[in-house]
């Protein structure tokens, strides 16, 4: 069976992506950083199947280690600085992960492989967030870039360095613009995870309100392990392209309160949430919605779970978890 790097591997996608391939039976590498990572028993727990390697996105070096230990069939590039708020805060260093990142990976494998660089396939974690101003509606992958953030613009750098590779050295590089997708594993930093934690909580009691940015925003909402299967058919294909992951619905923020509130019964929500300035993004992405036809038609790919199911879920997980630390506080001597 293939082995397959994954970078990111403590992330959100990288969990779900390892459960996929391991069910494959793959022989899966993740690739983990920082000196005693506070991610890694998770990890380790979650996906015990996993062989972590030590590695940093800014270290090519470590990456050419990386490739040379799990000897990779196929390599799936997840990891990134991925808070679109933070990348505002940390621009330089978003810039030499989430960008500079993707050249370290391509340039380790070309070296690493050598004369057999048409055995590699590679996936690169395109996003959304590259459409930015939107120029058209629903976007689709020919649609005109206009990023609002150095995230975005960090996400743009690798798109093209990933089909610049594919054009200069035939490598097979395929890059996925996947649009939000989210799930009980998503990080508490982001908008659907702040808010069914945040229900949750209300809803037992341990919260009074959720303090949110800017409601009117609006994306087109997926579900994580529906989104890596994605990943993992576009590197199946005879040749690598560009495919956008979505669900082609969109809904507002507040759309998201709506539907995380009715799931602990509440239909009147105005009491609960209060807005602050600072949750505004200097520039916002005010719609995105994507068009998902190219990989139904040529994966054979559609999302199962829609966003009533999804932010239900989301919620009822955190009603459990935060059920469980409420237990253990209250049980502490
Ligand atoms: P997460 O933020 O959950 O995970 C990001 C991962 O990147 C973590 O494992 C993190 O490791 C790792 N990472 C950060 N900095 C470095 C570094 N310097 N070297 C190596 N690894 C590093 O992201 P998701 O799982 O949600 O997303 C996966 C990828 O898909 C990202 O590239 C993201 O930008 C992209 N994407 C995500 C979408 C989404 O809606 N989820 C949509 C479109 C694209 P650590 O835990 O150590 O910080
Ligand atoms: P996004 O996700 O920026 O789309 O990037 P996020 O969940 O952070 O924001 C979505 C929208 O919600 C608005 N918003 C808030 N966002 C956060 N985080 N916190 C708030 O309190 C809040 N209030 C309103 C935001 O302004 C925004 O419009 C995600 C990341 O996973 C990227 O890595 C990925 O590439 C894109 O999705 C596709």
């Amino acid at each position: 069976m293939p082995n397959a790097l994954i970078t990111g591997i403590t992330g959100q996608d990288g969990l779900y992506l390892s459960e996929l391939l391991l069910s494959k039976g793959y022989d899966v590498y993740g690739l983990i950083r920082g000196q005693n990572n506070p991610k890694e028993r998770m990890v380790r727990r979650t996906v015990p199947g996993v062989k972590l390697i030590a590695g940093d996105l800014m270290d090519m070096a470590s990456l050419i280690r990386a490739m040379d230990t799990s000897s990779p069939d196929e390599i799936y590039n997840l990891g990134a600085i991925s808070y679109v708020a933070y990348s505002w805060q940390q621009a330089k260093l978003t810039s030499d992960v989430t960008a500079m990142g993707v050249l370290n990976v391509l340039e380790s494998v070309r070296v690493w492989a050598g004369a057999d660089l048409d055995r590699v396939r590679f996936y690169q974690a395109s996003s959304s967030e590259m459409f930015g101003k939107v120029q058209e509606v629903p976007q689709r992958e020919t649609t005109l870039l206009w990023p609002r953030s150095p995230y975005g613009v960090s996400k743009v750098f690798g798109h093209y360095m990933t089909i610049n590779y594919r054009e200069s050295y035939g490598m097979h590089a395929s890059s996925g613009i996947l649009f939000n997708h989210e799930s009980p594993r998503r990080g508490h930093e982001f908008v659907t995870r702040k808010v069914s934690q945040a229900v949750a909580r209300i809803s037992l009691g341990l919260q009074d309100e959720i303090v949110m940015g800017n409601l009117d925003a609006k994306r087109d909402w997926g579900y994580a392990g529906d989104y890596v299967e994605a990943m993992w058919l576009m590197l199946q294909q005879p040749t690598a392209d560009d495919y956008v992951i979505a669900t082609g619905d969109t809904h507002s923020v507040s759309d998201l309160l709506d539907a995380a509130f009715a799931a602990i019964g509440v239909d009147d929500w105005s009491g609960y949430v209060r807005q602050d300035p600072a949750f505004m993004r200097p520039a916002e992405v005010d719609l995105l919605i994507g068009d998902p036809s190219k990989a139904r038609d040529v994966l054979g790919w559609k999302p199962a779970v829609g966003f009533n199911e999804l932010i239900a879920m989301m919620v009822e997980s955190d009603l459990e978890i935060e059920t469980r630390r409420a237990r253990r506080l209250t049980d502490t001597p």
